[in-house]
């Protein structure tokens, strides 16, 4: 059931003149949407440039969007969300699965019935006076064994063409389908906006997704945190793979050799930048190089060599705009200069183009900032919102990796956990083997962004980066992570990294951004098996001799600093996985408490 057949209004002629697929789900899909918010009209999305091109003329007119200028940035566009609207809901996203217990304790939960009514409710005659769009999608390239498909309906064009750029659109996926094959079903419906009546829905059961009364990109974009992570996580337990919240980059060696790594790290936390890093000055020159595969979603299986092979299933970047410049992100920054799509930036009205904090210094003397108001340093406000954002497609990253298409992915030497952690954590650790590395992953915690609603800075656990994207309960997914470790023959090596670290001062004590190669260079050498450790009570940590400081103004004793192992604080810390590991209950597996229960012998020693 999908979309509250119980409660549909009597059927009306749909127009199905268009409809490029005669798979028979896609139809009765389509046919129920419309039956429900009642559109003036269908448009069957082809993915054509010629269709998008016609959608961001009919966005310019109605004012949706704002062209840029062309000539400075071909193909650029401008939007605007309602002032309420700006990021993910956590408190109004549920898992609507039959058994509450399921959802488990970290997710909010409803039930499928009420919340299909309620949703049905809401959207009912919604799309009156309006056009709903058809999206037929790919996460992943058409045709490779990692690869799903999704149809969205939405009555947004801004959708569509996010959608165009995130994601692969276009008719093979219709062949893709053929008549009986299943997808993911999406609908999305601006309504009113009414942030009251927000309620972004999954049914993993039913591979549904409902998002009512939203236009922010993360609630909205379905193939993105809803698909590829709430949903795609629940079938990865169901089929045996993994969706993780995720980056993948390949380091190429001077003697050519490629390793590639994936990062969990929560929203706002520099995936993108990790992903696009640009090696210091010597390491460029001894012939290092850094390519993206993806900035924020992994799906991963295990190959026939018994390794782990990873795939990005996006098709484009929705970066955090803010802090990107030349400097920090020059590969995120160049692959924004055509055909992107700009949210809640800041306009510079003397050449038509955009602007966020970070971006120049000093800031141009006037703007339009992201509420439509005239902006001056002196405002006092930020002019674009902190979590606007950028809609790249991937094709233009100057670093994007060759392997970025590759059917079968990349295989992973190692996975890193990482958060924002003033103290506490290291630069770097290893975890002793998978099993602890799950542990490592679960017992992440970091500071909150602008990413989500609610309050930013308050430090809050966080594990796997996927709280807010599991689709099932948390402790089973722990479970599922420690039933992969028994499949894999050749696991990853797993790592936590803290780029983070401030002083008394609140002044962070290591310089990041492509600084990290340094810490990637230590991760791959143990990999390789190049490279010692200190072992302590939390795992391997890096004899400071072991970081290149090559070129960079920095003092062997703040890296001793940050890569102290304080067991007091340590041994509080597993006090408070300790309680926050209850709410978990039997369901939380042996492996991990017997990971605890080491933590605090260590710590007591
Ligand atoms: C994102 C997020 O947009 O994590 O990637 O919020
Ligand atoms: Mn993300």
């Amino acid at each position: 059931m999908y979309l509250g057949v119980k409660w549909s209004p009597p059927k009306e002629e749909v127009n199905f003149i268009m409809a490029f697929t005669n798979n028979r789900k896609v139809l009765d899909f389509v046919e129920k949407s419309a039956q429900l918010a009642m559109p003036d009209k269908i448009v069957w999305i082809d993915g054509s440039e010629a269709q998008l091109a016609a959608l961001r003329e009919e966005a310019v007119k109605t004012g949706e969007m704002i062209e840029l200028n062309q000539e400075k940035l071909p193909g650029c566009y401008y939007h605007r969300t309602a002032k309420n609207d700006v990021a993910r809901v956590e408190d109004r996203t549920f898992i609507c699965c039959k058994k509450e217990e399921d959802a488990g304790p970290i997710n909010y939960w409803m039930d499928p019935e009420k919340a299909y009514k309620l949703c049905g409710e809401i959207a009912r005659g919604k799309m009156k006076g309006r056009t709903m769009y058809v999206i037929p999608y790919s996460m992943g390239v058409v045709g490779s064994p990692f690869s799903k498909i999704g149809v969205e309906v939405t009555d947004s064009i801004y959708v569509v063409l996010n959608m165009a750029i995130m994601t692969r659109v276009g008719l093979d996926c219709y062949a893709a389908l053929g008549e009986d094959g299943d997808f993911i079903k999406g609908f999305h419906c601006k309504c009113d906006v009414d942030p009251e009546k927000r309620y972004i829905m999954h049914f993993p059961e039913d591979d549904t997704i409902i998002s009512v009364n939203s236009a922010y990109g993360g609630n909205v974009l379905l193939g993105k945190k809803c698909f590829a992570l709430r949903i795609a996580s629940y079938l990865g337990k169901q089929e045996g793979w993994m969706a993780e919240h995720m980056l993948i980059l390949g380091v190429t060696f001077p003697n050519g050799e490629k390793h590639y790594v994936a990062a969990a790290f929560p929203s706002a936390c520099g995936k993108t930048n990790l992903a696009m890093l640009i090696p210091p000055k010597h390491y460029l020159e001894k012939g290092y190089k850094v390519e993206t595969v993806g900035d924020d979603i992994a799906w991963i299986r295990v190959g026939k060599d018994g390794r782990l092979w990873a795939v990005n299933p996006e098709n484009g970047f929705f970066g955090v705009a803010p802090g990107t410049n030349e400097k920090s992100n020059p590969n995120a920054l160049a692959a924004t200069k055509r055909g992107t799509i700009f949210t809640n930036v800041a306009i510079n009205p003397e050449d038509n183009t955009v602007w966020w904090e970070g971006l120049t210094k000093p800031a141009p003397a006037k703007l339009i900032d992201w509420l439509g108001n005239p902006w001056t340093p002196e405002s006092g406000v930020k002019a674009a919102h902190p979590n606007s954002r950028f809609t790249a497609p991937a094709v233009n990253c100057p670093c994007l990796s060759p392997e970025f298409d590759s059917k079968e992915g990349v295989p992973l030497d190692a996975i890193i956990f990482g958060g924002r952690r003033a103290s506490t954590t290291p630069l770097v650790y290893q975890s002793r083997d998978w099993d602890h590395g799950v542990f490592v992953g679960s017992i992440m915690s970091s500071e909150t962004t602008a990413a989500a609603t609610g309050a930013v800075g308050v430090l809050r656990h966080d594990p796997m980066a996927m709280k807010p994207f599991c689709g099932y309960h948390m402790a089973d997914y722990f479970g599922h992570w420690i039933e992969m470790g028994k499949k894999i023959e050749n696991p990853p090596k797993i790592f936590n990294v803290n780029w983070f670290r401030q002083d008394e001062n609140g002044e962070f004590l290591w310089p990041g951004f492509g600084d990290n190669m340094r810490v990637l260079e230590w991760i791959l050498k143990r990999c390789a098996g190049t490279v010692d450790a200190q072992e302590t009570a939390i795992g391997y940590v890096p004899y400071a001799k072991d970081i290149d400081l090559e070129g960079l103004d920095y003092s062997k004793e703040t890296l001793e600093r940050i890569l102290y192992v304080d067991k007091a604080r340590w041994a509080a810390e597993a006090e408070e996985i300790e309680g926050y590991y209850e709410q978990f209950g039997d369901r939380l597996p042996k492996e991990l408490r017997a990971s605890l229960e080491t933590l605090k012998k260590n710590c007591a020693n």
